[in-house]
């Protein structure tokens, strides 16, 4: 028998036409609405839409160059600019609402008292779906601490985990030797799904043999990270008894059945959307197309 692998998936409660999304902070589709027009929502080839990272107080981001590209991968030094969570809910969030799939609204903050505030707040919006925890951005150095320890995510779910009916999704760093130990912790904490990988941490050198990034380092990503991602994936759906949301190096319609296959129930298209921005496009009609034609 062969499986519908493109055909809905119900992620949380949530039914999403298909398992293909974007990755967090990879495709601005208000920026591109703006760029290309309405015809963007058209053919918009994400069942879910994830928010760029937002914070509690505006932040600018780190100093250029913030971009490191290389045909294996890119890595970047973005460093969260964003409205704050005011700013987004006044600004973005019913441009956002207006996308013909359901929306989950990335947080990230410093402390379990901060990460209350935003979910607090997202809690109450009807246009948000679900919430994404990133407890794993490379480039903020106190965002990583939770995301390395399991103690840590236990004690930051116990604390979010009351303050919504919302599902709760943890975005988990790759750079710990065992990330299905934080993904348990983060689930016996009261979290909903986990999704992963964020970026591996990295310092890329420029001409002058001196680190390029303004920032000194940032966060690799693209298809030198595939095998890890696989790798990492498979692990934490295996530990957990709760959806997963596979990422890492997705260009073609065979990687997101891989990571389907490795027991992710949906797939993030991230750093390929940002060298085209209809790869996502493509990469679901590959995902349709029958087995033999996928690899
Ligand atoms: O903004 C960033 O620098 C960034 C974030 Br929030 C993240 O989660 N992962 C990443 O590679 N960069």
């Amino acid at each position: 028998m062969t499986r519908e692998l493109a055909g809905p998936v119900d992620f949380c409660g949530i039914p999403l036409a298909h398992p293909i999304i974007n990755a967090s902070g990879t495709f601005d589709v208000i920026a591109a609405k703006r760029a290309f027009g309405d015809g963007v929502l058209e053919h918009f080839p994400f069942s879910a839409y994830v928010s760029k990272t937002i914070t509690p107080a505006p932040r600018a981001g780190n100093p250029p160059p913030r971009l490191w590209e290389e045909p294996e991968g890119m890595v970047n030094s973005i460093g969260l600019p964003n409205k704050g969570v005011e700013g987004f809910l006044a600004a973005d969030l019913l441009q956002l609402a207006d996308l013909p799939a359901p929306l989950i609204v990335s947080v990230m903050a410093t402390s379990a008292a901060e990460f209350g505030v935003l979910v607090s707040a997202l809690s109450e919006r009807d246009e948000v779906a679900a919430i994404e925890i990133n407890v794993s951005c490379p480039n903020v150095y106190s965002g990583l601490i939770v995301g390395e320890q399991p103690s840590e995510a236990l004690a930051l779910l116990g604390a979010l985990r009351p303050l919504t009916t919302k599902p709760l999704i943890v975005k988990l760093t790759p750079n710990v030797a065992v990330p299905e130990r934080v993904a348990v912790a983060a689930v016996e904490g009261g979290a909903d799904a986990i999704s992963l990988i964020n970026t591996l941490k990295s310092t890329p050198l420029g001409p002058a043999g001196t680190p390029w990034l303004g920032a000194g380092s940032g966060g690799l990503s693209g298809p030198a990270v595939r095998e890890l991602a696989l790798r990492q994936v498979g692990a934490v759906a295996r530990a957990v008894a709760v959806p997963v949301i596979g990422m890492g190096g997705v260009e073609r319609g065979s990687h997101v059945r891989d990571l389907l296959d490795a027991g992710a129930t949906a797939v993030a298209v991230g750093t390929a959307s940002f060298r085209d921005p209809a790869a996502a496009a493509r990469i679901l009609r590959e995902l349709a197309e029958p087995a033999a034609v996928l690899r």
